[in-house]
């Protein structure tokens, strides 16, 4: 029997089919992408298909039988980057990046195990590149040597480019701003697949190493006037009585201020958290002033902030597009001057917003991830960890750091869609009918009781009483697009003004040694905290590059800016330009007020700076700093989680 040869157009169908096959294989069966539904499983499947049409339709448009070499080339290529993927998966369980590549250290920690990272299995990832060269050794001499019409390579090109169209569009309604806002390589591999994300990832790495490229030394200097200037002498009393103490810090997910002293359907929501603030035996100090200043980056800004008193980016976040930057951050100003430990506790993904890589620049000692924690299906709930057992799985594993730390607890359940068991859920929803509204009361009940069976813990430990702990919400938890339920709930219109007032999350904070001093009400922000942390333990904070003043401080700043230029201080606001009295009235702006809205984007601008231009690898900040050396980091339970 003759068989029927297979022509140009044939042959490229056919790679493209065994491509789409073994990609979409290897989505299930090399990586952990957590699927979670319908359209996440349809676009791991999908996602290939225009990948493969795209590249190897580039191959059409080479003269006569190249079209068959360049196929088989690119084809090669790009099942090369899938397998090194693969690889570089086994032992760090994230995705390569350009950056990845670049730092010696990761590859060079992979160097000596990458024989035992590869199985002869592995052979099957050629398989389809074994067909394909068969296929042209038999098929090549019924080929012309004429190059193809352009009509077909075109409209190839064409299909793939609707293909992805049809991706994205899927991939933004299930996971909205997917691409701006640059949460987690697992994400973008999960809904635009592994060739798509090798493209954002040069795309990023290049635009930001332009910028780094242009920055020079001189630029640090206008910034390091600034904050100089800035700088808020510590106050006397407070100076240096936390030296040496353990820190333990609070990150409660999605909390806004509004949920304090809040009752519905007559009960408090969150009778623990409001008790520290009321609190009888005078330890905490609450500020009902103080103000998240994310952007995009949400969770991953509060912590910049926090740790760095640099502001988010206006897009993207810091951690993600900046990940590699040069930090003088809080954890290895502790390390260097009072040789605390650090850790970040957190029932996630490590690569999610990118922190197993940031992390290693701020000198973060141990990031105690979700491979740490027992994730199995009962401990989980949206994002991942629950709450409750995320605080007590981690007692023993705080208990077993070395004193003096510096840890990060960052709490997860009570976040957007605020999903609960019904069995967990111990007060009703509210009833505005806007379904992620009503649950977020029981979501933050859940993360009250589960905080208050964490100080129970540190009670019984002996950690409770001689640590400064300190309790802060990393952002908003309803947006905007629920005003018309946040109406309700609040019993007033939500006006630009009142929607800014909404973006006070707690900051409560209990010192051993000095009594608390109930609720205060200077306006602060996140980029304050950084500098009243370093007062309280005693190191000044006027040589760093931080744009907050210290809390305490009488000295203290009381403008709090957001990152499109906005502020609110304690007489007046200033929202997308307008200007408002702190009843909410509209007031025409004195030249005192234009004055600092022009400080306020000044201020921004050259934190924007430092950021772009990775303009702290210029700095030296005291005689003895030492720069971070990220390569002597790892995180993940597989491998080695030490610093030393
Ligand atoms: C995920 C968690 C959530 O690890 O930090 O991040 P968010 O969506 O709040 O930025
Ligand atoms: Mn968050």
């Amino acid at each position: 029997m003759k068989n029927k040869p297979v022509t140009k157009m044939g042959f490229f169908f056919v790679a493209v089919l065994l491509l789409w096959i073994k990609s979409y294989l290897t989505y299930i069966y090399a990586f952990d992408l957590d699927i979670q539904n319908g359209i996440q499983q349809f676009l791991l499947f999908f996602n290939p298909l225009g990948s493969a049409l795209l590249f190897l339709g580039i191959a059409l448009f080479a003269k006569g039988k190249r079209v068959g070499i360049w196929i088989i080339v690119i084809d090669f290529l790009m099942s090369f980057m899938l397998y090194a993927n693969v690889v570089y998966y086994r032992s760090a369980s994230d995705y390569i990046t350009l950056p990845t590549l670049t730092q010696t250290s990761n590859f060079g920690s992979l160097g000596g195990s990458i024989v035992s990272l590869v199985a002869w299995h592995d052979l099957l990832y050629a398989v389809d590149i074994v067909i394909l060269i068969a296929l042209y050794v038999w098929n090549k001499n019924n080929w012309t040597t004429a190059r193809m019409k352009k009509r077909k390579p075109m409209l190839v090109l064409a299909t793939a480019v609707m293909a992805f169209s049809i991706n994205l569009g899927l991939a933004e309604a299930d996971r909205p701003q997917l691409l701006t806002r640059t949460f987690d390589r697992n994400y973008i591999v999960k809904y635009l697949g592994s060739y798509n994300f090798a493209i954002y990832d040069a795309y990023q790495t290049m635009r930001s190493s332009t910028q780094r490229v242009l920055a020079d030394s001189s630029d640090i200097t206008e910034v390091e006037n600034y904050t100089k200037n800035k700088f808020a002498e510590p106050n006397a009393e407070l100076f240096g009585v936390a030296k040496g103490k353990n820190i333990i810090k609070i990150h409660l997910e999605s909390f806004q201020s509004f949920l304090i002293d809040y009752k519905l359907h007559g009960e408090e929501v969150t009778p623990f958290i409001n008790s520290l603030v009321n609190d009888e035996s005078k330890d905490f100090t609450y500020f009902d002033n103080f103000f998240h200043q994310t952007a995009q980056g949400k969770t991953a800004d509060a912590e910049l902030i926090l740790d760095t008193s640099l502001y988010p980016l206006p897009q993207g976040a810091a951690f993600v597009t900046k990940g590699n930057n040069s930090y003088q951050a809080l954890p290895a100003i502790l390390k260097q001057n009072q040789d605390y430990t650090s850790a970040v506790f957190h029932g996630d993904n490590k690569s999610f917003w990118n922190r197993d890589e940031v992390y290693k620049q701020f000198g973060i000692d141990k990031f105690f991830d979700s491979s740490y924690y027992d994730m199995s299906e009962e401990n989980v709930i949206g994002y991942g960890l629950k709450d409750k057992p995320f605080f007590s799985e981690s007692m023993p594993m705080l208990e077993s750091l070395e004193d003096p730390f510096y840890a990060h607890m960052m709490t997860l359940t009570h976040h957007h869609p605020y999903l609960i068991d019904p069995d967990e859920a111990s007060i009703k929803p509210a009833e505005t009918g806007d379904p992620s509204v009503d649950r977020y009361f029981q979501t933050a009940r859940y993360l009250d009781e589960s905080l208050e069976q964490f100080f129970n813990d540190l009670k019984e430990s002996g950690l409770y009483e001689d640590s400064v702990i300190m309790i802060y919400g990393d952002h908003y938890g309803i947006s905007e697009n629920h005003n018309k339920a946040m109406k309700q709930i609040v019993g007033e219109e939500i006006t630009d003004y009142k929607e800014k007032q909404l973006q006070r999350v707690p900051f409560i904070i209990k010192i051993p040694g000095v009594d608390g001093k109930g609720t205060v009400h200077e306006y602060s922000g996140q980029i304050d905290v950084m500098p009243t942390l370093l007062h309280l333990l005693g190191i000044h904070s006027q040589n760093y590059i931080q744009f907050g003043t210290d809390m305490f401080s009488k000295g203290h700043k009381e403008y709090v800016a957001f990152w499109n230029g906005d502020f609110v201080t304690p007489t007046y606001s200033s929202i997308s330009g307008k200007f408002y009295d702190s009843n909410g009235e509209k007031i025409t702006p004195t030249k005192d007020m234009k004055e600092l809205q022009k400080k306020v984007r000044h201020e921004l601008e050259l934190s924007n700076k430092v950021l772009y231009g990775d303009l702290l690898r210029f700095y030296k900040p005291t005689e003895k700093w030492e720069p971070v050396d990220a390569s002597k980091y790892s995180y993940g339970k597989t491998n080695s989680n030490t610093v030393e």
